[in-house]
């Protein structure tokens, strides 16, 4: 099995994380967001991934772009540590907690958004930073809200869940853009019981071989 990401793509990070945690072995390949202009615009990884974006996981003859998809092939094909829980509802609502941070946060932030502000549009890095912070923060706070019904230990009761699995790296970059955090104590919660588990300590972004 192969992952392409790269140690600071909070979507690679998802699927990181679910790999440490089922204990699946994989060659991590770095694709580097940023040197020479972007290696995920290399006429290689377009072939491979048209989206131009990461990760990529390949196995076998299956190969998948989009993050959740691919915890939830990992999901499918691996038993052990269940990341979604059996229940229907319970397995939409942990689904739909994933969603908030994946589907309506995550993409507003990314690195090609950002770069379209800053270049085609010209705004200044400052407006860029409020824009981030903006939508970090409007997203947690619905988040905050929803987790006082959901979350034990983590998003979702006492398991690690999917949801789990998007929130820490929404985390990292929300301090990597020095977002203030103090109006989500839950979701700092998650963040430190989380960060106790040693799958999410093996894919954390400074641990991979290609951090810089
Ligand atoms: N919805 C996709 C998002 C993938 C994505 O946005 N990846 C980012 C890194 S976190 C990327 O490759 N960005 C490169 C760019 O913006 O040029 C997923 O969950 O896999």
């Amino acid at each position: 099995m192969k992952l392409y990401g790269y140690w600071r793509s909070t979507a690679a990070y998802r699927v990181r994380i679910a790999l440490a945690l089922k204990g699946i072995e994989f060659d991590n390949i770095s694709v580097h967001l940023v040197k020479d202009g972007g290696e995920q615009f290399k006429p290689d990884y377009v072939a491979l991934n048209p989206a131009k974006l990461v990760p990529t996981l390949v196995d076998g003859d299956v190969v998948l772009n989009q993050s959740m998809a691919i915890v939830e092939y990992l999901e499918d094909k691996y038993d052990n540590n269940p990341l979604l829980p059996s229940n229907i509802g319970d397995k939409a609502l942990v689904r739909a907690l994933a969603q908030d941070i994946g589907c309506d946060i995550h993409p507003l932030n990314n690195l090609r958004i950002l770069k379209y502000l800053k270049g085609e549009l010209g705004v200044t890095d400052e407006a860029k930073d409020q824009w981030y912070a903006h939508w970090i923060q409007t997203g947690f706070a619905a988040l905050e809200e929803k987790l006082t019904k959901t979350a034990g230990k983590y998003c979702f009761g006492d398991t690690v869940t999917l949801a789990d699995l998007c929130l820490i790296p929404q985390l990292y970059n929300a301090h990597r853009f020095n977002v203030p955090l103090d109006d989500f104590p839950r979701i700092r919660q998650i963040e430190a019981n989380c960060g106790e588990l040693a799958g999410f300590i093996a894919a954390a972004p400074e641990s991979q071989p290609d951090a810089t």
